[in-house]
């Protein structure tokens, strides 16, 4: 009778343990490439979402959205009271991420590759 008891114990304890489990979405992949591109370019999330960038490519990335920091204002921009963020410099096969809690448009771009067009979009949506 105990050998029962502890087997319907753990199958609960695996049951109460899944909303958990669940709750949490997995983050949405944007992959920075040998092409100097983010891919995809522009991808719309949910607020509280996690973007996670990788760095596929055999150079340095960067995923950064600090005005201050563009060579041309309309490759960063941030919805109001959003916070800048800044992975500084992803090496090849690193990663970086980031969680969207204020909604709108985010625009960014890669610091070595801007000029050369390396920009992308993340709409976080409420
Ligand atoms: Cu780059």
């Amino acid at each position: 009778m105990r050998y029962y008891t502890h087997i319907l114990l753990a199958v609960l304890l695996v049951f109460a343990a899944i909303p958990f489990v669940a709750a949490e979405a997995p983050a949405k992949e944007v992959r920075m490439t040998n092409k100097l591109t983010f891919e995809p370019k522009t991808i719309t999330i949910k607020s509280g979402e996690t973007v996670i960038w990788k760095n596929v490519s055999g150079m340095v990335h960067s995923a950064t959205d600090v005005p201050s920091m563009a060579t041309k204002p309309q490759d960063a921009a941030l919805p109001r009271n959003a916070k800048e963020f800044n992975s500084g410099m992803i090496s090849p096969g690193k990663d970086y991420s980031h969680t969207f809690t204020v909604p709108g448009t985010y625009k960014y771009f890669c610091i070595p590759h801007e000029e050369l067009g390396m920009v992308g979009t993340i709409i976080v949506q409420k």
